[in-house]
């Protein structure tokens, strides 16, 4: 298979020991994570309330590994703006939001305003949305991250046969010329799915309580095993 991109390990914050975030961040920089999901949900969007920007600049302050902001949120232009966008960052909505017409949304505005900032824009993919409905914002989109999981909890069940979608999403990609979009996955990815995922075209993989904070496993452990498993 042809590889696209150095594939990339984005460890999710809300698996990390949250009292001690600071100490879990400087384990996580030295046994080689590439970047720091953040997840971020208002109650609405999903059931569940998490990060805000607040979060993410205080983040910003004690790390300068990427950071991949996961917006699980009704208004995501609500956020932008909040924090200073790092070159490298990721900022990713959800493609399933609606416009005023009830139509898919389109993200244009918001992804230059993204990208002005040198930072990548990303829509999100819930398990149950067909990739195609992607189509009006190919053009302003960096990565597609596809959900494992229904969204909104660490620690969630893999959809049956989700995996698959990974390899149609690349073939359906790579068809209409956006090979330059990378696929990243999120939820539920445990070493040995990461490595079943990175031969069908992702390239980053959203690590939490499956891949990288495994139960009585350390993060000097986990993180080595699941970089030997995104090695193609
Ligand atoms: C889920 C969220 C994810 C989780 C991740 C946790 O709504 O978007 O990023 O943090 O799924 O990983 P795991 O391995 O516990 O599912
Ligand atoms: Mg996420």
């Amino acid at each position: 298979m042809i590889m696209y991109y150095d594939n990339k390990i984005s460890v999710s914050v809300m698996c990390s020991d949250l009292l001690n975030l600071e100490k879990d961040i400087r384990t996580l920089e030295k046994h080689g994570a590439d970047m720091l999901h953040i997840d971020v949900m208002d109650a609405h969007f999903v059931p569940n309330l998490t990060f805000g920007p607040d979060f993410i600049k205080a983040m910003q302050r004690k790390t300068s590994l990427p950071l991949d902001s996961h917006f699980m949120v009704e208004d995501p232009e609500l956020m932008f703006g909040k924090f200073t966008l790092r070159p490298g960052d990721i900022f990713t909505a959800h493609v399933e939001l609606k416009d005023q017409y009830g139509n898919l949304r389109s993200y244009k505005e918001l992804s230059e305003k993204v990208r002005d900032n040198g930072a990548l824009f990303g829509l999100a993919v819930n398990p149950e949305t067909p990739i195609e409905s992607l189509e009006r914002n190919l053009a302003y989109i960096d990565t597609v991250t596809l959900m494992l999981v229904h969204p909104g909890f660490a620690g969630a069940t893999m959809v049956d046969g989700i995996m698959e979608k990974v390899g149609k999403a690349r073939k359906w990609l790579d068809s209409k010329d956006f090979e330059r979009i990378e696929i990243s996955v999120d939820g539920s990815v445990s070493a040995e799915r990461a490595h079943y995922m990175a031969e069908s075209g992702a390239s980053i993989f959203v690590g939490g309580t499956a891949g990288i904070y495994r139960k009585g496993m350390d993060l000097k452990e986990t993180i080595p095993a699941f970089r030997k498993a995104i090695t193609l």
